[in-house]
């Protein structure tokens, strides 16, 4: 199935986006959320099989072998909704353990209808589930979940993947509180994060020598020109992805390796660049343990369980709210 045509309204935001990113004195950026059109989807699951990338290796590994220990934490009956629709490949371990219980409602919320389409096609294979796609921003999504959910129902949030990792850490937090609050006592969230590992580890996973990567971030480019109509030459552009000791993350940037400027008609902005400016492009935060069972804490639940990959060191926690 093919995703259809940008709306005007998602098109007019993404301009804004970009006008506002581009437009910044000191450190020009660009939301990372607009890597996933269907070019950049596909070189993300690209990235999500190279060695160097352990990553959704490891999140498939825990969740594929925890499925029955997951589920035990969690009496029936439960609805699960998840963040982002995922691939079945991953969640269907999760699912097939909740639906040899009993009948299992799911619904993915997700903001792409090809990503959602993609989602049912895998996971339609399962006996007694009902797939209920919700094309909505997470918040508004997880809302309609908490409005159809029947009185005995718990609902099982799953948020994977280490997509948290793109919040810094404050707005990580904030997002926690808000899905807490549209939960009830007993419901629960199992959140993947990926954890604090060596920067000779951590750099080749995201500037690999395949140079996978590298096409993902500039695609960020390359969907510009297609959507907006701008004229980035990609070849004066260079990947970069560092780790910030500091504040514990791997930040992707594009470099400019000459001074130009780009024109950008349906954003009406012309961009100047230096040599060696950077457009920030990504961060994707490392955690530890104990602080993930913290912000659970702060968040208003209580941290029940936790799974680590020793592989490639990554956790999933279970979340119940207190
Ligand atoms: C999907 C956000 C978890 O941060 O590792 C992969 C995205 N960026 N390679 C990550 C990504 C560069 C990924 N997340």
């Amino acid at each position: 199935m093919t995703a259809p045509e940008p709306t005007e309204n998602s098109t007019a935001q993404f301009a804004r986006d970009v006008r506002s990113g581009l437009s910044n004195k000191d450190q020009k950026t660009l939301p990372a959320k607009y890597f996933y059109d269907d070019v950049g989807s596909a070189l993300f699951e690209a990235i999500s099989v190279l060695p160097e990338y352990g990553l959704t290796r490891a999140d498939e590994h825990l969740l594929r072998v925890h499925a029955d220990a997951m589920a035990a934490r969690i009496p029936p009956p439960v609805v699960v909704s998840e963040l982002g629709s995922g691939t079945g490949k991953k969640t269907g371990w999760l699912l097939k353990t909740f639906c040899q219980r009993r009948p299992t409602v799911y619904y993915p919320i997700e903001i792409s209808s090809g990503a959602l389409a993609r989602c049912e096609a895998d996971l339609r294979l399962l006996d007694s589930i009902s797939i209920v796609g919700l094309q909505r921003d997470y918040l508004d999504g997880l809302r309609e979940v908490a409005a159809r959910r029947a009185t005995a129902e718990h609902i099982l949030v799953l948020f994977l993947g280490s997509s948290i990792g793109n919040f810094d850490r404050n707005a990580s937090e904030r997002f926690l509180r808000r899905v807490r609050e549209i939960l009830q006592p007993g419901d629960s969230l199992l959140l993947g994060t990926d954890l604090e590992k060596p920067a000779s580890q951590l750099i080749p996973a995201y500037d690999d020598p395949q140079g996978v990567t590298a096409a993902f971030n500039l695609n960020l480019l390359a969907r510009i020109n297609r959507e907006l109509g701008a004229n980035f030459e990609l070849k004066h552009f260079q990947h970069i992805a560092r780790f910030n000791q500091l504040e514990r993350r791997i930040e992707m940037h594009l470099r400019s390796t000459i001074p130009q400027t780009v024109s950008i008609p349906k954003a009406g902005i012309a961009v100047t660049f230096r040599e060696d400016e950077t457009i920030w492009t990504e961060s994707s935060y490392k955690y530890n343990l104990e602080e993930v069972a913290r912000m659970a804490t702060q968040a208003g639940f209580i941290c029940d369980a936790q799974w680590v990959d020793e592989e490639w060191t990554f956790a999933e926690s279970l979340f119940i709210v207190r």
